[in-house]
């Protein structure tokens, strides 16, 4: 057997743009996870990779390799074919799972879901549900599979055990401007799909000017890397290429977002919620057998958001993750103001004037969601605290005209606004003389893997690109 390369021999051999073997990340992969890895030369690792790229292959075997260094989950055999999540690359006022996980469970499905919390200016699933009273976000996998068992979804943190030298790297990633690394955000997302022993998985990869890629291009490019290694992982696996300039709804903030996930889970709330929802789940219940075809699949879970099955779900999750039963049933069957009195309130809600009469062009996610975090909405560093009930309120839309005086954003805060933070919310209103032309739509395309078969039925009806497998 050939000696083991030194770990400075892999940094060299990738920043000189050779090719890793499956051995050699292997290697890498266990010195980050046993610690015997220098920080430094992670770094440096990452750095190198970030440069110069992986292919598949070597993308594959670091999703592999980070998938092995903790803890699978186990489920029954009896749901084989039906285990299935979601992941997106993050967004703003992005609140889908919180609808899709129950609708899913109502649809048969179990699902592990297992989110992260906000960093930067995106938002996070555990964070909109911690500011649910009671909700407990740390679950054991013996936990998990009693709450899927009884209720078919749970919405869940990453645990210690599960890839651990994700922990790691990601953590490095963030302090070495090595995040925006297509094989390293591949392999990172679906280390812990692969433990989490899924049957299939949708990804919401965003692009726009408040998105991680920054171009349709980079988001297809991310999108086919991830359903290429995540099919070999035996994940049946598609993504949604969704654009990312404007907020998602019309609230961001984590109760306000709680509360538009409940509309939509009574079958209302903003239509390109529904729509988000139902075309990630119906790729998925085409996925995993329960719908002959996407459209199918989309019909079916827009069933399940009008008959009230998935607001039943989501109730029974929401006891089964430590809220109070009557806080649960208050929530989710209450009215508004039932609701907010379940949630609580901001101490300061007021409304910001057009300054200037015009057509809406559109209102920019990044600059709004960017004044939130500083407000609270958000962390400046990972484990600092979120202000739950900050957030804000869209009042108007693209295409829409407005009079100067009118407002335009119900801004929920807790302390003093300053001059440039009200500066900064105004630019997020862009205004022209003119309506704007009509917008592209939200959902850009789909990639899906090579063994999608084409053609109806069941053919999505959003453009599709096969993952190329590069
Ligand atoms: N979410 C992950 O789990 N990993 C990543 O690299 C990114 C988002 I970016």
């Amino acid at each position: 057997m050939a000696a083991q390369a030194s770990l400075p021999t892999l940094i060299r051999k990738k920043r000189d743009g050779e090719r890793l073997e499956e051995d050699e990340i292997r290697s890498f992969v266990r010195g980050v996870t046993e610690g015997t890895a220098q920080e430094g030369q992670i770094g440096a690792m990452l750095m190198a990779i970030r440069l110069r790229g992986m292919d598949g292959g070597e993308t594959l075997a670091l999703a592999r390799a980070m998938a092995g260094s903790g803890r699978a989950l186990a489920w029954p055999q009896a749901w084989r074919g039906l285990l299935v999540d979601k992941h997106s690359t993050g967004g703003v006022g992005d609140k889908v799972s919180l609808a899709l996980a129950p609708a899913l469970a109502a649809c048969g499905c179990k699902v592990p879901m297992i989110s992260g919390r906000g960093l930067g200016h995106t938002g996070g699933t555990l964070d909109k549900l911690e500011a649910i009273p009671g909700f407990r976000v740390t679950q054991t996998p013996e936990q998990m599979r009693s709450i899927l068992e009884r209720v078919g979804c749970c919405i869940v943190g990453q645990s210690e055990e599960l890839a651990p030298a994700d922990r790691v790297l990601y953590g490095l990633r963030d302090v070495t401007a090595t995040v925006d690394s297509p094989p390293l955000v591949t392999a990172s997302i679906l280390s812990k799909k692969a433990a989490e022993q899924l049957s299939a998985l949708v990804l919401d990869v965003k692009f726009g000017s408040a998105a991680l890629c920054p171009t349709q291009d980079s988001a297809r490019e991310l999108a086919q890397s991830l359903v290429w290694v995540g099919e070999r992982l035996g994940i049946r696996t598609a993504a949604v290429l969704s654009r990312m300039d404007e907020p998602l709804g019309r609230c961001v903030g984590n109760s306000l977002e709680v509360l538009e996930a409940l509309e939509c889970l009574e079958g209302g709330g903003p239509p390109d919620l529904r729509e988000l929802v139902t075309a990630l789940g119906g790729l998925l219940l085409w996925h995993c057998g329960l719908a002959g075809g996407v459209p199918q699949g989309q019909e079916r879970l827009g069933r399940a958001l009008d008959d009230g099955s998935a607001l039943c779900a989501f109730e029974a999750m929401l006891g089964a993750q430590g809220v109070p039963p009557d806080t649960a049933h208050r929530l989710c069957t209450g009215t508004p103001e039932q609701r907010r009195g379940v949630l609580g309130q901001a101490s300061i809600v007021e409304e910001l004037p057009v300054l200037q009469g015009g057509w809406v062009q559109r209102v920019a996610a990044l600059p709004l969601a960017r004044v939130l975090q500083e407000l609270g909405t958000g962390r400046a560093r990972a484990g600092d605290a979120v202000k739950p009930r900050v957030g804000a309120e869209l009042l108007v839309a693209a295409g829409q005209r407005v009079r100067a005086g009118e407002p335009w954003l119900r801004l929920h805060h807790e302390g003093a606004l300053s001059g440039a933070a009200r500066r900064a919310l105004q630019g997020a209103l862009c205004l022209g003389p003119a309506p704007p032309p009509a917008p592209p739509p939200r959902l850009a395309e789909t990639v899906l893997g090579p063994g999608t078969p084409p053609g109806p039925p069941g053919t999505p009806e959003l453009p599709a690109s096969a993952g190329d497998g590069r």
